[in-house]
């Protein structure tokens, strides 16, 4: 299956005017971490012919690459937009729209002083063991961990049993919360022996600013479909955004069957 742009109708004319479709990708258009199905894919160009489509994932494009562009396939051949890092990378019919990085919005100053808080903290800590990479540096955050990101497959368990008692995470948060109040960072745990540190609102919804410039507000009907929907999930933000219609998704196969509803596919 060849894809390009050009065999779609330009965006501010299909058929279903003025409405975006947006889809978390893991759980959502593949099975987590998982490559994409071709009958999802044939359904999405399919889609494609009626409204405007688009991904919105949390990890880099070369992972949404790897498992949307499957035979030879370019992600951005298959999407209208294509948000990166929740649109930190952002693509628009296979054009670059501005990009923005943790770094860039915090500044090194400020960044150093957090780095070197986070470092001489971990350096006090007296866990059982500890390995290397405690700080990860992303393009949209940085990683911390306090036993260190080379730790073992067995390490991670052990740490994370170790946490659950200790609350070493939990604390280090609250103490990161007091030192730097004024930052705007948000603090997500959301694995085993790390958290997450991003600025406050670079979540899902940052996307949107690049769906509502288009046209000056062309789309008056965003569709957000997304399987962490629940309080907590990494879709839950979008989800409840005002400004686009939220669907909970269980499964891809579920996502097709609505998409079928919704679109008379
Ligand atoms: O997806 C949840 C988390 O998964 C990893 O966390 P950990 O290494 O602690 O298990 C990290 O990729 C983290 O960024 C992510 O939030």
């Amino acid at each position: 299956m060849a894809v390009a742009a050009a065999q779609f109708p330009p965006l501010f004319s299909r058929p279903v005017a003025n409405t975006i479709c947006l889809f978390d990708v893991d759980g959502t258009l593949t099975p987590a971490r998982r490559h994409v199905s071709p009958e999802m894919l044939g359904l999405l160009q399919k889609l494609r012919e009626k409204v405007v489509i688009g991904f919105v994932g949390g990890s880099d494009l070369v992972k949404q690459q790897e498992q949307l562009g499957v035979n030879g396939l370019n992600v951005v051949d298959l999407f209208d937009f294509c948000f990166a890092e929740n649109g930190l990378t952002a693509i628009r019919l296979g054009e670059n729209l501005p990009s923005n990085s943790f770094i860039k919005w915090l500044g090194e100053e400020k960044y150093k002083k957090l780095a070197n808080f986070i470092l001489h903290y971990i350096a006090d800590l007296d866990l059982p063991v500890k390995r290397g990479t405690f700080i990860e540096f992303r393009n949209g955050m940085i990683n911390v961990s306090p036993i260190g990101r080379n730790a073992s497959i067995q390490e991670r368990h052990d740490y994370e049993a170790f946490d659950k008692t200790t609350n070493i995470r939990r604390d280090f948060v609250a103490a990161l919360k007091k030192e730097f109040p004024d930052y705007g960072l948000t603090y997500s745990i959301g694995g085993q022996i790390s958290f997450d540190v991003f600025p406050t609102g670079w979540d899902k919804t940052y996307c949107l600013q690049h769906v509502l410039k288009e046209g000056e507000g062309y789309f008056k009907e965003i569709h957000f479909f997304g399987d962490k929907t629940y309080n907590g999930g990494n879709d839950y933000e979008i989800f409840m955004d005002p400004r686009t219609i939220g669907h909970t998704v269980t499964c891809p196969e579920d996502t097709m069957a609505e998409l079928r509803k919704l679109f008379d596919l």
